[in-house]
């Protein structure tokens, strides 16, 4: 079918106004980081599961592939089309109920679509948390969380979008619907479905709901910010951290001075506590079930043994509300200043906590005798051992330049010693296309023969996102 011919019979799917072919279409087109910008053949918004089938049907039967986008903030290109004008984006934002908070169950059913925010928002209006808690929060998409396995800052109690995922209904590259809304805990019927579809980044199918577990609001939540002499004290207070908090630690994230100094500079607004002083802060955060003297009385404990030890060099903790906001909210600007910044370079990846200070102390040699002058954004959720080790270009450098010459040789220093440490190339952010030939590089051969044949099984005619996390065969 010519493009005429498959807008007509998109436009009779959803109906003309969501199907877009003309004007600016950038939000679709562009991503997040700016990397890529593609062109789509349309962008198509359906408002319900079953348009969505019937979209995927008509992609199908016409040969045109489809990239599926929640929020499109996505960090490693998976959510926007090739520049070939051919691809079909369909985005999920009109699938954006919140079904069901089903309280007796800790359960919330929820369209792929709905925003993380306010599927947060209405889960806490019942009385509900839902922890999953990212800096992309307002713009990114429940169904882009679990096709992306979504990270964050409380991974390190509440586990990352997988481990929060109790059922998903898919529509798969045939477009037949899954129903898996079961929302049970336990259901050992052969292959788990679910997770294959969580972190598939769209290449499997299309989520168009998903059962989510709920927990009890905490009675209170206290915020630190300390200065730590060096990354070693910094896997050190964790491990006190653990200790004094036990499941009431609920964020541990690290952050270099020179990622703070870009919050410093970009955002001066910011209060940015210790300047100067130590070359790591932490933010940590205890979530208490019992009050907020309880709370206080915890962490006032630890970070007296931190000081003792040695291993904070001084802290605050927020009096209130705000305060905590604020602090959390430098931890957050970090990406943010890294954009304004200038173009850089990620590397998402996850080692175990305690090799963190020892890798971090070799690649940071080995980059600046290999490449003097590069200005490393060191920062991450090291609760969980996911570092987020950037590359900024030199200052006078132009950053354009520096990636198109030097990204590849930078990546390949990095992910050669991130595989000596037994590591991951990709913690949280995924594949998309921009990490999928290195992927090929640092998989085992038998995951990615295993991985292929999946694809194959499941998408035959790769419909769905091609050429995202595996190359087109
Ligand atoms: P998109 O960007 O639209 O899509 C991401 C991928 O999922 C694409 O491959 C797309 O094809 C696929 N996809 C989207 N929706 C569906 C669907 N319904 N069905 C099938 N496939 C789908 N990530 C973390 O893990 N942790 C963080 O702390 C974090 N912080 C961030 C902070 C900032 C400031 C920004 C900009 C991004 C951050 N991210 C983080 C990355 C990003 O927000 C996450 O990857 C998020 O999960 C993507 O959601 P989205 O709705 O924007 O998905
Ligand atoms: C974060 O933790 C995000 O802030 C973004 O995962 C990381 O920009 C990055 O490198
Ligand atoms: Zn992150």
């Amino acid at each position: 079918m010519e493009k005429a011919g498959v807008v007509r019979a998109l436009r009779a799917i959803v109906g003309g106004p969501h199907v877009l072919t003309e004007g600016d279409l950038t939000a679709y087109e562009q991503d997040w980081r700016k990397r890529e910008r593609g062109h789509a053949l349309a962008v198509v918004r359906p408002a319900n599961t079953r348009e969505v089938a019937e979209v995927v049907k008509c992609c199908a039967a016409a040969g045109v592939s489809i990239v599926p986008q929640g929020g499109n903030t996505g960090m490693v290109v998976g959510s926007t089309p090739d520049a070939s004008g051919t691809q079909v984006v369909l985005s999920l934002q009109r699938l954006n109920r919140v079904r069901v908070v089903d309280g007796a169950n800790l359960t919330v059913t929820v369209e792929a679509g709905c925003i993380l925010q306010t599927l947060q928002e209405a889960c806490e209006a019942q009385g509900f948390l839902f922890p999953l808690s990212l800096a992309a929060e307002g713009s990114c998409t429940i169904g882009g969380n679990l096709a992306t396995n979504a990270g964050g800052t409380q991974v390190v109690r509440y586990g990352n979008t997988r481990e929060l995922c109790l059922g998903l209904e898919v529509v798969t590259a045939q477009g037949e619907i899954w129903d898996g809304l079961t929302g049970l805990r336990k259901d050992n019927t052969g292959y788990d479905l679910r997770h294959l579809f969580v972190g598939s980044e769209g290449t499997l199918g299309i989520i168009t709901a998903a059962t989510m577990k709920l927990y009890p609001l905490p009675v209170t939540q206290l915020t630190a910010f300390a200065a730590v002499p060096s990354l070693d004290a910094a896997v050190q207070l964790l491990g006190l951290a653990h200790k004094h908090l036990n499941a009431g630690l609920t964020g541990f994230e690290v952050m270099g001075d020179f990622a703070l100094g870009l919050v410093r500079k970009h955002f001066p607004q910011q209060k940015v506590p210790f300047e100067g002083m130590s070359s790591y802060c932490v933010v940590l955060e205890n979530s208490d079930q019992e009050s907020e003297d309880h709370a206080r009385q915890q962490l006032e404990r630890l970070l007296e043994a931190a000081l003792e030890q040695g291993c904070v060099l001084d802290a605050v903790v927020a009096e209130n509300l705000a305060q905590a906001r604020a602090l959390w909210h430098i931890r957050e600007s970090i990406p943010l200043a890294q954009a304004q910044e200038g173009l850089n370079i990620k590397h998402d990846i996850s080692i175990a906590v305690s090799r963190i200070p020892s890798f971090v102390q070799e690649a940071d040699a080995a980059l600046q005798v290999a490449f003097p002058g590069v200005r490393l954004v060191n920062y991450g959720h090291l609760g969980d051992g996911n570092l987020h080790y950037n590359v900024q270009a030199p200052v006078d450098a132009d950053a354009e330049v520096f990636l198109t010459t030097l990204e590849g040789p930078i990546n390949t220093l990095v992910y050669a010693l991130v595989d000596q440490y037994r590591g991951s190339i990709s913690a949280e952010h995924g594949i998309g296309s921009l990490k999928r030939d290195k992927l090929a590089h640092h998989k085992s051969p038998v995951a990615l023969g295993a991985m292929r044949a999946i694809k194959t099984a499941l998408d035959p005619h790769n419909t769905l996102n091609p050429g995202r996390v595996l190359r087109r065969e």
